[in-house]
Parts: C-alpha cells; structure tokens; sequence
C-alpha cells in the first residue's frame, strides 16, 4: 500500500489493493509497504460475517438454472440487502440498478452479486482516503466518539500502521477519567514502541493534549495522536471540553488539530449514524474510523454514512489485533462485502 502522499496527506493508494506486500526499491521507508496480507484480503477477513450473510441470503434467491429478474426477485433482493443495514436509500439504489441493467433476464448468482459489487464501489467513492497532515510536522490528531467505539483501540492500532510506515508517532492518554484507559493506551504505546504523554488521574484532558503536543515538538515527532474519553454528543459539559482542547492545540499549532477522527461502532448499524450525525458538528470531525466491522454483519452501515455525511471513512478496524486496520478504500470494501 503507497501509504504516504507526497505532500501533507497520509493515503492508501486504492490501485494497489491487493499487491502490498512487495516493498518497492529505492522508496523511502514511509512508502515501504509492510509484510502481512494485502489490502483486500484484510478487507475479505474483515467483512467475513458481512459477506457471508449476504451471499447466503442472496445466493437463496437463486435457483442452479438461474433466475429471470423480475418485480418479486427485486423485492426479495432489496430485503437481503436491508439486513446488513445499509438503510433504504442505498438499498433502493442497488435495487434499481439491478433493475436497471438485468430486469426482464435469467442471470446466475454471479452476475447479481457483479453488478451489486460494481454499484456499491461508485456509491462507496469518496475524495480522498489520505490523512490530511499538517505543512511542517508535527501533524495532531484527535480522536473522539461514544463510550466503547474502539477509540483507544484504534488509535494504538493506527499509531503502529504510521510507525511501521516510518513516522515518528507520540500518543496523548487524554482520556483522564479512568485510570484504566491512560493504562490501555499505555500499553499500546509498550507494544509499538512510540512516547506516550500522559497526565495525573483526572487531570483536565485539555492539559494533557498541550504537554502532547509539546512533546511531538520537543522530539520531533511527525504525529501526535490524542485520546479523549467517550461521551455522548448530547453532554454538553463534555463537548465543551472537546472544544477546549481543540482550543488548546490550536493555540500551540495553527491549524491543528488536523484531523478530528469520530470513531463508530459498526455493531451498533443504524445507531452509528445518528452518533457520526451528532458528532460530526458537535466536534467538528474530519474523518470517520468505523470499528469493529469484524465483528458485524452490518458491514452494510458503510453505505448510508457515505450517502448521508460529508465525513469521509479513513481507517476501518477489523479486529482487535495491531495489524487489524486498514485505510479505507472504496474497491476492496465493496468487493469484500460482496464477492465470495
Ligand atoms: N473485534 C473488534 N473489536 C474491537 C475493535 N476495535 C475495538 N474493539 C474492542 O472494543 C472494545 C472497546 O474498545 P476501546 O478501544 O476500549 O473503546 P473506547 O472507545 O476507547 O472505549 P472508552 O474509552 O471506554 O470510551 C474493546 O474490547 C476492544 O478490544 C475492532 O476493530 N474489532
Ligand atoms: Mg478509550
């Protein structure tokens, strides 16, 4: 994966989905691609539960001989396909374009699932996957959601996947509340091997994304990385403690933070998209991580973030293991979702 963009974004490079494990001579070590499965087999793995719902239900609609696309097999398709929670406008949108290109001919299995895959690839299509970095490093990332979203766990997943890329990363345990969680990022922190700043119990948060930040100055680091607690974006008091760390940062290095990344659950579906709609003005979010697709079925959840927010999908989290991050890329999402 041609991780790094040559000027101030962080990218995956989508046309190399599945070839990365080659590093390439001469590249510098922040393009060297890492050893370990490629792009969309991560993807595949990922999105197993997913997949396999769907094909399961959608291969049921079809007889060996195959089967005339007509009204009734249309509506039994958009009813498979609202099971992965991928919500009626896109639903329908597949639908008709099935409808579309197939209506009033006996196709196979295959050739369904070929036109769903080609459709949810251009609905999945966005600007840029590339972390937006800062002019000169250090590049601040703050990274907020729910109680329980995969916060930490993504942000140690993310600080290894720029380490490996030749970043020097510094994480912030901004997330002062439980003692247990500076603890969790700290180990994070052990295993990949990056700084980590982190306060007194209960410290005010904003203090601890400053010394961060310092930190990554005084080091030189390229990424600073901050942890903050979950919170609803109804609780006022807590999205006005958002607002001060931003404040914080910004005072330190105009511009940041960079990125704001919202972290979503996609277990939760549907309720994803009500916390990336509350979150996503609340703390003036940049970018969206969704988590945890390993463990859904809901891989579907995608769609309708695509289709309703601004905010582009960054990172997905596949697992709970480091390596199980991957930036998003429109192509290998859509056909590990769907192609066996
Ligand atoms: N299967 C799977 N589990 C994940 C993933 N990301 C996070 N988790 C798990 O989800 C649980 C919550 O993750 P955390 O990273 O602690 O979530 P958080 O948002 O930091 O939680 P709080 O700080 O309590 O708000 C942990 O058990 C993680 O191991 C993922 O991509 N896949
Ligand atoms: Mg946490």
């Amino acid at each position: 994966m041609a991780f790094w963009r040559s000027k101030n974004t962080v990218s995956d490079d989508s046309s190399a989905a599945d070839s990365q494990n080659t590093p390439t001579q001469g590249q510098a070590p922040d393009v060297a691609k890492k050893s370990g499965g490629g792009l969309l087999s991560k993807m595949r793995a990922g999105l197993q539960k997913t997949r396999r719902t769907l094909n399961t239900d959608i291969r049921d609609l079809f007889k060996s001989e195959g089967r005339l696309v007509d009204d009734a097999l249309l509506s039994e398709l958009f009813a498979k396909l609202i099971r992965t929670d991928m919500g009626i406008g896109p639903a329908e949108t597949i639908r008709d374009d099935v409808a579309t290109r197939l209506r009033g001919r006996v196709v196979q299995f295959d050739e369904v699932v070929q036109t769903i895959t080609d459709q949810t690839r251009s609905m999945l299509q966005q600007e840029s996957t590339a972390l937006n970095l800062a002019d000169a490093p250090p590049t601040v990332i703050l990274v907020v959601g729910v109680n329980g979203s995969g916060k930490t766990t993504s942000i140690g997943k993310l600080a290894n996947h720029l380490h490996q890329s030749g970043k020097k990363v510094v994480l912030g345990a901004g997330d002062t509340f439980r003692a247990a969680a500076v603890e969790q990022l700290t180990v994070w922190a052990g295993r990949i091997g990056c700084d980590i700043v982190t306060g007194k119990p209960e410290a005010d948060p904003a203090s601890v994304a400053f010394q961060t930040v310092q930190q990554a100055i005084d080091t030189g680091a390229d990424i600073a990385i901050i942890d903050t607690a979950g919170r609803l974006q109804t609780q006022t008091n807590l999205m006005q403690q958002l607002e001060k760390i931003r404040r914080v940062v910004e005072k330190k290095i105009e511009g940041a933070p960079h990125e704001v990344l919202l972290v979503l659950d996609s277990t939760a579906g549907q309720n994803a998209i009500s916390q990336a709609r509350g979150f996503s003005e609340a703390a003036k979010c940049t970018g969206i991580i969704l988590a945890k697709l390993d463990g859904s079925a809901k891989g579907g959840v995608v769609l309708p973030i695509r289709e309703q927010f601004q905010l582009p999908v960054k990172f997905v989290g596949l697992g709970e293991g480091i390596e199980d991050i991957a930036p998003f890329d429109p192509a290998s999402f859509a056909t590990a979702l769907f192609s066996e």
